[in-house]
């Protein structure tokens, strides 16, 4: 024990252990007293007093990163519910940053008035303004199969939409409503060189979401890949040049691209090709067990260039202004193929070298690994075993894989180490399984506290994994924590995988839920700003029309449009004092002038839900209505220096009738003011 111990620990901190003086083979208490760690006690006084074991202490020396110092990681995982994106750094664990994706977060100003609305607004599905998503799979873009730490790309499972992360300033600078899928589900995934942001739907209803009868499932009701085009010059997505397959209503599920000689291809597993539609009340079986009656399902495996090439040449027909090939086309032109999937399969993961494609079986014990080359020999030579209802080509199972990993009770999804080991997630059995890619034979399993769903590893679905850590997202956590109420934290678990055996080294809950997916990147990738070019718009990237140099601070009134035209910098507005009309549309041009690292304001302008952030060199437009009279104080949110509280101001609201506020100040000061209540109610200009 004593022996490993140290080791670990000269593994971990090198330079700690040489000044502790550990040696294997001595008499341990007796030497260990002596190590005083400053604080009067020795470690083994500290472990016992803490009751901490040998095991512990590794796992403390090898996730504790010191004040001051960096973590080697960075994970961005689903905030599920919470439609945001959680950064962590790795192996801390610590949260640096909730990045708001989908829904309004107040302390970044998301929603609240600013250029921001315009994001959340272009969300909007069927004209409803949605107010929450459920974040499933955040992926990172990539370049020839690697990440390459520019942007990140998130789906919203309940409403269909994808989201696109500007990894420069960490912000969501698009949100885009899929307009012909009820929900979604596979997806956001990238093909290797990110030219398009992959989107799958999950359950089946009419595309373009128009009404159908249940009756009319298999024939009105349709699953659909989305094909999002991706402009990374602009960091945006072009709708214009985005197109879809249309696929059967199977219940698609997970989703990855091929890469290397897979590249060009696409692999969606499903579930429910028995196209169940429940009906409890009446008698009806519920959907988990109508669609848990065939022995198989189908992975989908779609030749997405050729597709694009087919849609480019016309063969697309066009639903809600989106270009979707149809069914018969895929099917016939070998852009669609199905093949067998055992028992609920979940999770879709190409290998690091694109040869093969991992799914699991929630009601399984096997995870099955297709082959590639196998599957487009099939395709190529037209051997196929029969076609579904809807005309696709199925290829037989057993010529289509390359064999099943035996691993457990429910595997779900698998990720990768550079050294050829897979890891999948193992849901019914609460456990990480280990096992070789070479001859899909287990090597390990590690427990996990409880019921896994996603697993993530370092660079772990890129072209060149890095191994050493991997990351349990658990669905439950039972005991781990204190208590906070039923509704138990989310649970992520770090776990070293540099040697075996697989050690646990750290709990993280993180205070939302449910998360799904997360990827984890190098930090060395990452390049963010520091500040912001003074003026800039961070929506267009560029210097905005109406920023404000120091100085050039107004108020220009143009009948009852009022534009402010303001700065802000350490620590005062200017200006600090408006008067508008009751009725007066504002439009607040705010600048700050700031081009000092961390030196941001906030604005704030009660009753008026106006709240925004303005980061060094950032702009922002706010517009409002002056619709409540009144006196509305406005302050700076954010600490921004010792007299941040009084970087602050008014907002005066003249009621309608009190005369024009304009007008007010070009009266001589001594005139006597009329009340209001003689006055004639006049409109204000
Ligand atoms: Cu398995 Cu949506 Cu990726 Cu959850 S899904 S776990
Ligand atoms: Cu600026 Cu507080």
């Amino acid at each position: 024990m004593f022996k490993r111990r140290a080791l670990a620990v000269v593994g971990v901190l090198g330079g700690l252990a040489a000044l502790l003086t550990y040696s294997a083979c001595t008499n341990k208490a007796a030497q260990q007293k002596k190590v005083d760690i400053g604080a009067s006690q020795s470690i083994d006084e500290l472990m016992k007093a803490r009751g901490l074991s040998d095991m512990d202490v590794e796992a403390a020396l090898k996730t504790y990163v010191p004040s001051g110092k960096h973590d080697d990681y960075m994970i961005f995982a689903s905030g599920g519910h919470s439609g945001q994106v959680l950064a962590m750094g790795v192996p801390s664990m610590r949260l640096l940053k909730v990045i708001s994706v989908f829904t309004p977060e107040p302390w970044q100003g998301y929603g609240y008035g600013g250029e921001s609305d315009k994001v959340l607004a272009a969300g909007s599905q069927g004209g409803h303004r949605l107010g929450w998503a459920d974040v499933h799979h955040p992926n990172l873009s990539e370049t020839n199969g690697d990440y390459d730490g520019e942007f990140l790309f998130v789906n919203d499972k309940s409403n269909g939409r994808v989201a696109v992360i500007d990894l420069k300033d960490f912000m969501t600078k698009q949100i885009v409503p899929n307009p012909l899928v009820g929900s979604d589900h596979g997806g956001a995934f990238v093909d290797p060189n990110t030219n398009y942001v992959i989107e799958t739907s999950q359950y089946p209803t009419p595309l373009g979401r128009g009404y159908a009868p249940l009756s009319e499932y298999k024939e009105k009701y349709r699953g659909l890949a989305m094909f999002w085009k991706f402009d990374r010059k602009k960091g945006r997505i072009d709708v214009a040049a985005s197109w879809g397959i249309e696929l059967p209503p199977y219940t698609q599920d997970l989703a990855d691209a091929g890469k290397v000689g897979s590249d060009g291809w696409a692999f969606i597993n499903s579930f429910n090709t028995e196209m169940a539609t429940g009906g409890t009340l009446e008698g009806k079986p519920a959907i988990e067990s109508g669609a848990s009656q065939n022995d198989m399902d189908y992975l989908h495996v779609i030749n997405w260039k050729k597709a694009e090439e087919l849609v480019k040449a016309g063969k697309a027909k066009e639903i809600k202004g989106v270009k979707v090939l149809p069914i018969e086309v895929a099917a016939d032109e070998g852009v669609l193929t199905l093949v067998g999937e055992p028992k609920s399969p979940h999770g879709c993961d190409v290998t690091p070298d694109g040869t093969g494609v991992v799914v699991g079986g929630k009601l399984d014990t096997h995870a099955t690994v297709y082959e590639f080359s196998k599957m487009k020999a099939l395709i190529d030579g037209k051997k196929f075993e029969g076609k579904d209802a809807f005309g696709i080509p199925i290829m037989a199972f057993k010529d289509a894989i390359r064999g099943q990993a035996e691993l457990g009770m429910g595997p779900l999804h698998t990720v990768f180490d550079d050294k050829g080991n897979a890891y999948t997630s193992l849901f019914l059995e609460s456990k990480v399984a280990k096992w070789s890619l070479k001859d899909l034979k287990v090597l390990e399993k590690i427990s996990t506290h409880y019921n896994i769903g996603h697993i993530m590893a370092a660079e772990g679905d890129t072209v060149s994994p890095d191994g050493k850590y991997v990351v349990a997202m658990n669905k439950m956590a039972m005991d781990r924590f204190t208590g906070v109420g039923p509704l138990y934290p989310q649970n992520f678990q770090l776990y070293d995988v540099s040697g075996e055996p697989m050690r646990l080294l750290l709990d993280a809950p993180i205070g939302i839920g449910e998360p799904h997916y997360a990827q984890m990147i190098k930090v060395d990738k990452l390049k963010p700003a520091k500040i912001y070019p003074p003026g800039t718009n961070p929506y267009t990237d560029a210097k905005d029309t109406n920023a404000v140099e120091g100085g050039k601070e107004k108020v220009v009134r143009n009948g009852d449009v009022v534009d402010v035209y303001m700065t802000a910098i350490r620590s005062h507005f200017t200006p600090d004092n408006l008067e508008v009309n009751e009725g007066d549309t504002v439009n607040l041009h705010i600048t700050n002038l700031e081009q000092a690292e961390d030196m941001t304001h906030g604005f704030a302008l009660n009753m008026y839900n106006v709240n925004i952030s303005l980061e060094p060199g950032k702009h922002e437009n706010v517009t409002f209505k002056a619709d409540m009279p009144g006196v509305f104080p406005m302050y700076c949110t954010e600490f921004c220096s010792a007299l941040h509280l009084e970087m602050a101001g008014y907002l005066l609201v003249k009621p309608k009738g009190e005369g024009d506020a304009d007008k007010d100040k070009d009266k001589p000061k001594d005139e006597p003011k009329t009340p209001a209540k003689d006055e004639p109610k006049t409109p204000n200009k």
